[in-house]
C-alpha cells in the first residue's frame, strides 16, 4: 500500500478513482470540479444530473461522497466528495477528514485499487495548505483502505505539494 504526493493535473493521472473536489449541487463549478468536468465531456454532467435525481434530490451533504462514471477521464470513476466550506465559515475540521474518510468507503465498495485525491478544500472553500494536508494525510492513514493499492494525492500548487509532503514524512517518521 503507497501513498504519496505529486505536482501535477489530475485530469491527467491514471487511477481506478479520481476525487473531485466539488460542491452540494453536483452540477459542476471552478477549480478541480470545472477541470475534471471540461476533460471527462458531457456525460460526467448527465451522470452527475442522475445522481441528484435519484440518490440525493437536495444535494451532496458536506462530507459525503458518492461516485459516477468518468467520462474521457483516465479513471473507471469519479467519486465527488464536498469539503466544508471554510471561506463560510464551516471550520470543522471532521467534516474535511469525512470528505476523505466517505470517499475512501466509497472506492473500497467499488473495488477500486488506486485513488488520486485533490486538495479538498484548499482552493475556493479556503482551508490553508498546512490544515489540508494535515487532515487529508491523517484521515487517510486511518482509514482501513481494503483492496487499495495506492493512495495519491495530485497537487497543483508547489505550496500544497510541499505541505502534503511534509506531512507525509513527518507520518512516515511516526
Ligand atoms: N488538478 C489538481 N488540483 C487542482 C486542479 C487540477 N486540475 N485544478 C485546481 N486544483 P477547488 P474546493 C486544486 O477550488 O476548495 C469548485 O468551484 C486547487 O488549486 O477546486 O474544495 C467546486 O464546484 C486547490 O488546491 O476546490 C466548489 O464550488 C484544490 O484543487 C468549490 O470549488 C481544491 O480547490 C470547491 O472548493
Amino acid at each position: 500500500m503507497s501513498i504519496d504526493a505529486i505536482l501535477g493535473d489530475l485530469t491527467t493521472e491514471s487511477a481506478d478513482a479520481l476525487v473531485n473536489a466539488a460542491n452540494s449541487s453536483l452540477l459542476g463549478g471552478g477549480g478541480v470540479d470545472g477541470a475534471l468536468h471540461a476533460a471527462a465531456g458531457p456525460a460526467l454532467l448527465e451522470a452527475c444530473r442522475k445522481v441528484r435525481a435519484d440518490q440525493w434530490p437536495g444535494g451532496l451533504p458536506v462530507g459525503e461522497a458518492v461516485a459516477t462514471i468518468a467520462g474521457h477521464l483516465p479513471a473507471r470513476w469519479v467519486i465527488h466528495t464536498v469539503g466544508p466550506n471554510r471561506s463560510a465559515g464551516q471550520t470543522d475540521e471532521r467534516l474535511l477528514a469525512s470528505s476523505y474518510t466517505r470517499s475512501l468507503d466509497v472506492a473500497v465498495e467499488l473495488g477500486a485499487h488506486s485513488v488520486a485525491f485533490p486538495a479538498v478544500g484548499a482552493g475556493v472553500y479556503g482551508w490553508d495548505a498546512t490544515t489540508a494536508a494535515r487532515v487529508a494525510v491523517a484521515a487517510v492513514l486511518a482509514h482501513p483502505r481494503t483492496g487499495i493499492d495506492r493512495v495519491r494525492f495530485v497537487l497543483f500548487s508547489p505550496r500544497l505539494h510541499d505541505a502534503f509532503t511534509a506531512e507525509l514524512n513527518r507520518s512516515r517518521r511516526g
